[in-house]
């Protein structure tokens, strides 16, 4: 078990040292999301301060509006992981097309993010986030982003809430480290991350409920009658964080209007799927299928999720 209050960087080479053969990219690629996350989360922590606070007037690819701060975690995150030179692409969800860094013409890597989960809750001072997914490079083109979730070589989100705190995967276990503001250092504050086998919290934006399909609405009907109670921040990563030390399930269901549901595939739900399974829950799509195994067709496809505890997963693959 590692040391509780390493620091992010020391636990990075820690982890790397495990493997002899390793060349210290990922650990540069990890490194470079560290100090872009800690610019990130001091710019949120200014957010009604420093006139960044407010509205792009623009709207993106899913055709949501931008705000300032969305646009500015963006370049952060595109300026530093570029300037890493381990990324050969970058896709993130505030960009229409893929970006090939020149400085990551020999990077082993690809990475997709979203910048700034939760966008709509900046204004009102409610927990928001950064969520990536980092895969090998293969062919060298935007089809390497469309090889499947169980390729994800490493997952892990920061939320910016009543602290920051930074959590990440690589495949060997899930660590979750705060943000000491004093001393600016990522600390580990939660080793080892395992979500419980079952909890009482369910996680939906229950006004689409009318529009679910009749097994959606009969999972709902039974966590409700079955004594669960009902938490929704709109900011996945902090839904999905919470569910992650409660327990419990967080579902983001297809609809009448949305047909493969509101979350984007490769910067919130592999993601987020791989870390789950990694702490040992589950994560399906609508039919009930894994959702690591998808193989997406295009850079900001949608897809339903359920995830959370085995308990309550379990209970979604068992109803009719
Ligand atoms: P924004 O980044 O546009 O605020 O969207 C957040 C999000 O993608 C995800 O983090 C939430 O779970 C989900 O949307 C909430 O959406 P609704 O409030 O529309 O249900």
């Amino acid at each position: 078990m590692p040391e509780i209050g390493m620091d992010l960087n020391r636990f990075i080479l820690e982890e790397e040292r495990k493997f002899p053969s390793a060349t210290g990219s990922l650990s540069i690629a990890l490194t470079s999301l560290e100090t872009s996350v800690k610019i990130i989360a001091s710019h949120v922590r200014m957010a009604g301060l420093a006139e960044i606070f407010g509205k792009a007037q623009k709207t993106n690819i899913q055709g949501e509006e931008v705000q300032k701060l969305d646009e500015f975690s963006n370049n952060v995150l595109v300026r530093v992981l570029s300037d890493s030179g381990q990324f050969y692409a970058i896709a993130s969800e505030e960009l229409d097309d893929v970006i090939y860094p020149e400085k990551g013409k020999d990077g082993k890597y690809i990475i997709a993010f979203d910048p700034l989960d939760g966008s709509t809750n900046i204004e009102v001072n409610i927990s928001i986030g950064t969520i990536f997914s980092i895969y090998k490079r293969s062919k060298g083109t935007d089809a390497d982003f469309m090889c499947g979730g169980t390729n994800q070589i490493a997952a892990g989100y920061a939320m910016y809430g009543s602290s920051s705190v930074f959590v990440y995967t690589t495949g060997m276990g899930l660590n979750g480290f705060t943000l000491d503001p004093s001393s600016g250092l990522f600390l580990l504050s939660h080793p080892s991350m395992r979500i419980p086998e079952s909890g009482k919290i369910y996680s939906f934006n229950e006004s689409n409920y009318p529009g679910w399909d009749d097994k959606t609405k009969k999972y709902l009907d039974t966590l409700k009658s079955s004594g669960y109670t009902q938490r929704f921040i709109g900011t996945m990563v902090a839904d999905v964080h919470r569910t992650l030390l409660k327990g419990g399930v967080f579902a983001y269901p297809s609809d009448k209007k949305s047909k493969n549901g509101k979350l984007r595939i490769l910067y919130e739900v592999f993601p987020m799927s791989m870390i789950v399974e990694e702490s040992g829950g589950l994560a399906v799509d609508g039919k009930g299928d894994r959702i690591l195994d998808i193989v997406p067709t295009e850079i900001h496809q949608r897809v339903p999720v359920f995830l959370g505890s085995r308990a309550e997963i379990e209970m979604f693959l068992s109803i009719q």
